[in-house]
């Protein structure tokens, strides 16, 4: 009798494990290959808190009360917002997709939301901005992504007691996880019922309740239940991909992978311990001068040519770039990042063919530049031409039939002997990137 117990007992473990078992819908394996073709994305961090001009932080930084903080709904009032504008900004440069911040760590909601009254159409402005954007983008032919934060410095019912941030908000009242999971729910709902088609939602702030980055017990001090979370995602919308930008290795039930200011693999900033994931598609965000909400004092804008060789590397370990914004308050896109974004999509004019659709190359980046590979065609990315020559070792294909310069077909001088492959890198001009196509044969 015990022994029939105990195996009726590990069967129904066996079936709910089973059962919990994730497997991603057609459209959503379709969406996902066209996620990996798409390779560059526009990040948007704008709201209320953008008014201070100190980042999407400032609640937290300046310890701001939620009384206080909440006086930043009166005057968001954002005259020269164009979502049409923002939209066509990122096609032009060559970006694919729009990630939009919905409701960032301050609690605000960007769209018209039943669950929280500290929303945009109760601001002076009064107009559903994720509407604005979901219909451009939609209209516009680009995907659309929605930000949303899993962490809230704002509502009691947030486990605020174990989070490590949010502790000057003045809550008192408990928490109570099984209300904010359903307002979470309600709002995510909302979001994949109203806007028309998600391409995905980009959650973050899972790291509030796990220790520091780089310690050795990384488990959430709170159980989120994500597996209620990501089910209703995937019911309301099959395709839509979830990423979770918790810097770990990715959960059950995630359809991409995120990196902060980091290409995949590598960890400058401290933010990623986790190895990259050889199953889902990969993508690495970054700003543009070191703030992601608009940030009056940062004028440490990186150069077109450092932006386009994140592009490049990125692309070379088969990720996305997702290249953010700060609007100002006003919905106006500062000169210095449109003047980059610019730059970008002219290099992508020339140069888009070895970036779009292409996979991670057979090398990681090497001190001179990197390789991004497509069909028969590989392309050697020359960032900083050292020698007169590149020498690709374990070179994995049997011939070169052909090698050029991708911009003007120009022929390239190149040897293969021992599958050891030299290509002639002494160019005479000043390109950001010389890209060599070598067409090969396997
Ligand atoms: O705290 C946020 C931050 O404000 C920003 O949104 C970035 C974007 O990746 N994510 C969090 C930090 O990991």
């Amino acid at each position: 009798m015990k022994n029939f117990l105990l195996l009726g007992f590990i069967s129904l473990l066996f079936f709910n494990l089973k059962a919990q078992e994730y497997k991603p819908s057609d459209s959503n394996l379709k969406q996902r290959a066209w996620f990996s073709d798409a390779r560059f994305g526009l990040f948007i961090h704008w709201g209320p808190f953008s008014i201070p001009g100190s980042g999407e932080w400032v609640m937290n930084e300046r310890k701001l009360t939620v009384h206080n903080y909440t006086n930043l709904k009166d005057f968001f009032n954002p005259i020269d917002f164009d979502a049409a504008a923002y939209v066509r900004l990122a096609k032009n440069v060559g970006m694919k997709y729009i990630t939009l911040i919905t409701r960032h760590h301050d609690g605000f909601s960007m769209w018209a939301t039943k669950y929280s009254d500290f929303n945009i159409m109760n601001t002076p402005y009064k107009k559903d901005i994720v509407k604005m954007i979901a219909d451009e983008c939609h209209k516009q032919g680009i995907q659309l992504y929605l930000y949303y934060s899993l962490l809230d410095w704002r509502r009691d019912d947030y486990p605020w007691e174990t989070g490590k941030t949010g502790k000057f908000s003045g809550r008192t009242g408990k928490s109570d996880y099984t209300s904010y999971l359903q307002f979470m729910k309600n709002q995510l709902t909302e979001l994949l019922t109203n806007y028309g088609e998600i391409g995905g939602i980009w959650f973050d702030g899972h790291w509030d309740q796990t220790n520091p980055e780089g310690a050795a017990d990384r488990s959430s001090r709170i159980d989120w239940k994500y597996g209620e979370i990501y089910s209703l995602i995937h019911k309301l919308q099959p395709q839509c991909m979830i990423g979770n930008n918790h810097h770990l290795t990715p959960f059950a039930g995630e359809d991409f992978q995120m990196f902060e200011r980091d290409l995949p693999g590598e960890n400058t900033s401290g933010l990623s311990f986790q190895e990259a994931s050889d199953k889902l598609p990969l993508e690495t965000c970054e700003t543009i001068s070191n703030s992601w909400g608009y940030n009056l004092g940062d004028t440490s804008y990186k150069s077109t040519k450092k932006l386009i060789n994140m592009l490049v590397k990125a692309s070379s370990l088969g990720a996305n770039l997702l290249l953010n914004i700060g609007p100002m308050p006003s919905g106006k896109i500062q000169p210095e990042f449109q003047n980059r974004l610019a730059g970008m999509g002219e290099w992508l004019n020339v140069y888009g063919e070895s970036i779009y659709g292409t996979k991670a190359g057979f090398i990681k980046p090497q001190s001179w530049g990197s390789i991004t590979q497509k069909e028969n065609k590989l392309y050697i990315h020359i960032l900083e031409a050292k020698n007169a020559s590149v020498l690709l070792a374990k070179f994995p294909f049997k011939k070169i039939s052909k090698a050029y310069l991708l911009k003007d077909g120009k022929p390239v001088k190149y040897s293969l002997k021992n599958s050891s492959a030299e290509i002639q890198t002494n160019f005479s001009n000043n390109e950001i990137d010389n890209v060599i196509v070598l067409e090969v044969v396997k």
